[in-house]
């Protein structure tokens, strides 16, 4: 170990971002993440998998589970991921990501995992009936970019922790074995509209694929009428729309259905407000369901278009996880050399 500040890292800018095949995306994760993939392709490298080794984390059907990562690709490409401008691949068809997972685990110390807060919702009351890849869920996250040495990461809010762990176990990588500026401490992508969509049952709890209720959430493959009853059913209050953000204090419902019409809408909450301020929900329901449906339903629709040719997904996965693994080969490669594995 060395005393040696660690440098600056030098290569490119480059972004990682994925998504678990655990279910149907909903409006969170499209606003959350799939939007600003779809922006950051023109922009910068970009790397989008679909994380299933994340996935059976919890119980997944294997007779299910590659239809779902077909899904998910699906989705990435209906909402305007372009395979040819990203790469776009399965996580479990690039071994890299586990094997510098295990290196990483030997880096990460117990106390950071034990601060996970997502670990403790995910597990609930019986931690002890989680699986351990669920407590060490964000070490393997922590490769996935880190194997890329990606720079930029968009996601939700609900993942920045896991974010922060990812910086702390590239710097204490770089600081133990000497390697000052080996991997780039990433910066999270979370600012903008849509970072934390919450239910439509309860303003308190984020919008999640694993939430027994159905209402409270909107599927991406929802048709006109489910998206306009979920809407109709969304819990609010009996108060009218106040003219300003601060009005919306300690009324979670009503802020989020406003906050889901501004990104949707792609304007601030401000002027939803000054279009709206006076009225009750009575009136802003209908007009927030026919945007989700104008929006929505054509992504739905390319969705249900690319499903329709399940082979050419493969095809795209498979030519993605090629071009992942070009990547991904020479970090582990060096990393197992800073280690000091034995090899021939
Ligand atoms: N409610 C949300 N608002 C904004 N962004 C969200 N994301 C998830 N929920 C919201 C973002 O979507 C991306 C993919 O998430 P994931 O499927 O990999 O895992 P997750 O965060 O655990 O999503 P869910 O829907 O809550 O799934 P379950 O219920 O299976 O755990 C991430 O960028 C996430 O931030």
């Amino acid at each position: 170990m060395t005393d040696q500040a660690p440098a600056q890292y030098q290569g490119p800018q480059r972004v990682l971002s994925g998504v678990q095949p655990s279910g149907a995306l909903h409006l969170g994760n499209y606003l959350g993440a799939l939007v600003k993939f779809a922006r950051l392709q023109h922009e910068m490298e970009c790397l989008f998998c679909v994380v299933d080794l994340h996935a059976i984390t919890v119980w997944q059907e294997p007779a299910a589970l590659a239809a779902q990562t077909r899904e998910i690709a699906a989705a990435y490409f209906a909402a305007g991921v372009d395979p040819a401008k990203a790469t776009v691949f399965a996580q479990s068809a690039v071994p890299e990501h586990s094997e510098l997972a295990w290196m990483f685990q030997c880096v990460a110390r117990l106390g950071w995992l034990d601060r996970m807060t997502q670990f403790k919702e995910k597990s609930g009351k019986h931690k002890e009936r989680s699986s351990v890849g669920l407590y060490t869920y964000p070490v393997l996250q922590a490769a996935d970019i880190l194997v890329y040495k990606a720079t930029h990461v968009p996601v939700g809010e609900d993942q920045k922790q896991h974010l922060e762990l990812t910086r702390d176990i590239a710097g204490k990588f770089n600081h133990d074995y000497d390697a000052p500026g080996f991997f780039p401490l990433c910066e999270p992508l979370i600012q903008g509209p849509g970072a934390r969509i919450m239910s439509l049952r309860d303003g308190a709890a984020k919008m999640s694929k694993s939430d027994p209720s159905d209402y409270s959430r909107i599927n991406l493959t929802d048709d006109a009428d489910a998206i306009a009853q979920k809407i109709r059913k969304a819990r609010t209050d009996p108060e009218p729309l106040p003219e300003t953000a601060e009005g919306l204090e300690g009324r979670a419902e009503a802020k989020n259905l406003v906050g889901i019409y501004a990104a949707l809408s792609g304007v601030s909450e401000a002027d939803v407000l000054a279009e709206f301020a006076g009225q009750g929900f009575g009136a802003f329901k209908p007009k927030l369901a026919d945007l989700a449906v104008a929006q929505l339903g054509p992504v739905g629709e390319r969705m249900r278009g690319f499903l329709a040719d399940p082979g050419e997904i493969d095809r795209i996965l498979a030519a993605g996880a090629a071009k992942a693994r070009e990547l991904a080969a020479p970090t582990v490669a060096e990393v197992k050399r800073k280690v000091g594995f034995w090899s021939a």
